[in-house]
């Protein structure tokens, strides 16, 4: 009979599986064990009752391993389930002290360490990456005087005004009550429905309809805090603060049928994205940057500061760079970092203090009671990514779950005389340096009202509409379309028209022609929007300058083309800082004309144009022929066509561009040996061609 005893192979050479009863020091330290240590002889089999007969229940080493994997899981979070993230580090530029005592915000030059976690909203921890959705963008500072979560959104703006809201807001947006769908889309019933009815959500409904909802990846897009913080200087001065990132690699967005298409051939597309980059010493980077007002300046303003459906346009306060943002590790563990940190806005060092924006008022509280479900314990700060890595952290809170620290000495509680008697006597407040409120007076009755300063829900939405290019205003408007089609209850399609009334009677006008509905009766604004100044740094289209670095460029071939005709178009785009990705019909790669074997990044069926941001065709004419037949080829050609991106080819090339449906313009480059054409053309996506692609609303 075959000796069943060692199924894995590797097994079989490790110290124990072979019979050796006395082991080396080094061979211990490499043994499996259980939990508690003891040494575990066979991993393969489970101890049975003669070789055929019924597991034992003494098999402590199976009911161990079996038990473990029965809990591995915790609840994901409620939002922002779906999440990827990095370490690196937060370097300041430029000091704050005149406004802040924050050591993070005036020690120039300090390297602090940090973690950030990006995710989507509404779906689930295995859904998609590249549904219609905002995109968390929540960083810990491990500073000196402890931890600071700056837990923000790549969307200035939020859709409620009242934290009370929120439960509805996310019930609305995630999968309907009794059908359990849809998975990570707002383009539903429920969601519109909320929408509709709550006026309030329309500006931020603005930006998750444009292509701020579809980002090309993780390190290319803004980041805000959202809410109002205060900062505070040694005098215990405030002043209002909001809180930016700023991409270095730009802003950038895909096209809604790429990112429909994406979710399919690549799930991960971003954490892929933000993995590879960062695997291969290409790190993404942001600069930080705030907007500062005084309490004076605040009271100026055509809104409320203390209102997060507003956002305060640059062109009215710069933004001041302070500081940048490197991400430069990848989590070694996903489970242990990326799904086990906890991000709270309550986590504030000494120098940054809270507003009373009632938004940010609800989250203090939520974030560290969402916690303990989810973690299980009020000791979820002793978790290596959630500990204050900058400074000690100590007091006199014991016990409790999973306690994983071994207090000394008597004392646990303060005041206490101990230290008087030789004994540790356990740390103590710190006057001057311990956290501090802003001496805000309160004076007023209790009431649940909104201020009538937040009664303006329409003027930032006409705003962000208004300050557009027209391409963007389309894509607003085909977003709202399309989203609205999906809503299968005629009445919420009319709300929302109707409120649209109220941001700009063009676009109102525009969604409903795509929905060939009659416009319904402007609904009534609670006071009349005004006209705001535009805003161009709210557009994208323009905003940075066109760059190919962070992207990447796919080069099709085949066999029997000239390997020199690869190897420059590949030069030529990384020379520009892109990264080359040869994808050809087979993984084995392509014979060259010259008899060498070229092997292949991606097999072209499962390497679809749309992940990536320009393809250049170096193919023969034979290996034409054989594409021809391909719908895989055709589509990965068409695609990138119709998703606006460049397309550079040789001659040979031609019958596919035509097969295709491939029409001629300026990012339509042939290759020519010396020629940078294509890495221009591939560094931005030419909009002109939209109209001829695509029905626009
Ligand atoms: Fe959150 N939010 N939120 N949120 N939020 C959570 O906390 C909540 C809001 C944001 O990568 C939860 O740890 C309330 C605004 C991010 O782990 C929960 C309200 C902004 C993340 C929670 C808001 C955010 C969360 C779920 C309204 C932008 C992911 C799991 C008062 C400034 C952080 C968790 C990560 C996560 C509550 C509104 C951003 C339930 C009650 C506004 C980026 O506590």
């Amino acid at each position: 009979m075959a000796d069943l005893k060692t199924g894995g192979s590797d097994t079989a050479s490790l110290p124990g599986n072979g019979g050796e009863l006395r082991q080396t020091a080094a061979a211990a330290e490499k043994r499996l064990t259980t939990n508690h240590g003891v040494p575990v002889s066979d991993n393969q089999n489970s101890l049975k009752g003669g070789e055929r007969g019924p597991t034992l229940l003494e098999d402590f080493v199976l009911r161990e391993k079996i038990q473990h994997f029965d809990h591995e899981r915790i609840p994901e979070r409620i939002v922002h389930a779906r999440g990827s993230a990095a370490h690196g580090f937060f370097e300041l530029t430029q000091s704050l002290e005149e406004f802040t005592s924050a050591r993070i915000l005036t020690e120039v030059g300090a390297k602090t360490e940090v973690f950030a976690r990006f995710s989507t909203v509404a779906g689930g921890a295995g859904s998609v990456d590249t549904p219609r959705d905002v995109r968390g963008f929540a960083v810990k500072f491990y500073t000196k005087e402890g931890n600071w979560d700056l837990v923000g959104n790549d969307i200035p703006v939020f859709f409620i005004q009242d934290a009370i809201k929120f439960p509805d807001l996310i019930h609305a947006v995630k999968m309907e009550a009794d059908r359990g769908y849809p998975q990570a889309a707002s383009a539903h019933d429920t969601f519109w429905d909320f929408i509709g009815l709550m006026p309030e959500s329309t500006h931020m409904v603005m930006w998750a309809m444009s292509d701020r909802g579809i980002p090309r990846s993780l390190r290319m897009i803004e980041g805000f805090g959202v809410n109002t913080f205060r900062l505070l200087n040694d005098r215990n001065e405030a002043v209002f603060v909001k809180f930016h990132w700023r991409p270095k690699l730009g802003l950038q967005s895909t096209c809604w049928d790429e990112a429909v298409k994406i979710a399919g051939a690549d799930p991960d597309y971003h954490r892929r994205d933000l993995y590879e980059a960062i695997a291969s010493g290409d790190f993404p980077e942001w600069e930080f940057g705030v907007q500062i007002v005084t309490a004076e300046e605040a009271d100026a303003l055509p809104f409320d500061i203390l209102d997060a459906t507003k956002l305060i346009p640059e062109e009215m306060v710069p933004i001041r760079f302070v500081g940048r943002l490197v991400l430069n590790r990848n989590p070694d563990n996903f489970f242990a970092e990326t799904e086990q940190v906890a991000f709270l806005p309550t986590n504030m060092p000494p120098g940054i203090d809270v507003s009373e924006d009632p938004l940010l008022q609800g989250r203090l509280f939520s974030y560290q009671d969402t916690q303990l479900s989810r973690l299980g314990t009020v000791n979820f700060h002793q978790l290596p990514i959630n500990q204050a890595k900058g400074c000690p952290f100590q007091n006199f809170q014991r016990d409790g779950k999973m306690q994983t620290q071994v207090p000394t000495g008597r004392a646990n509680y303060e005041p206490n005389s101990l230290a008087n008697f030789g004994e540790a006597g356990g740390p103590r407040e710190d006057p001057a340096g311990g956290f501090r409120s802003y001496g805000l007076n309160l004076d007023g009755s209790k009431v649940r009202l909104r201020a009538e300063s937040f009664a303006d829900h329409y003027s930032q939405a006409r705003m962000f509409y208004r300050s557009q290019t027209p391409i963007e205003q389309a894509h607003i408007a085909t977003a709202i379309v399309f989203e609205l089609s999906k809503v299968t209850i005629p009445p919420v399609r009319l709300r929302v028209l109707a409120n649209l009334r109220n941001v700009d009677e063009d676009l109102a006008k525009r969604v409903a022609g795509g929905l060939n509905m009659d416009l319904p009766p402007s609904s009534d604004a609670a006071v009349p929007p005004i006209d705001m100044e535009p805003s161009p740094a709210l557009r994208i289209v323009g905003k940075y300058p066109p760059s190919l670095e962070g992207r990447a460029v796919a080069i099709l071939v085949t066999d029997g083309v000239d390997g020199t005709a690869i190897d420059d178009v590949a030069k030529m785009v990384e020379a520009a800082g892109g990264t080359v990705k040869i994808i050809a019909p087979k993984i084995g790669g392509v014979m060259l004309e010259g008899g060498n074997k070229l092997p292949a990044d991606g097999q072209l069926a499962g390497s679809p144009s749309v992940l990536f941001d320009a393809i250049a065709l170096v193919v023969s004419e034979s290996g034409t022929a054989e594409l021809l037949k391909d719908s895989a080829a055709v589509d990965f050609v068409q695609d990138a066509f119709v998703h606006l991106k460049a397309i550079g080819f040789v001659p040979a090339a031609q019958p596919l561009l035509d097969k295709a449906g491939v029409t001629p313009d300026e990012w339509i480059v042939a290759l020519k040996k010396g020629s940078k054409e294509f890495a221009k053309a591939a560094a931005t996506r030419n909009w002109e061609r939209e109209d001829q692609v695509r029905t626009l609303a």
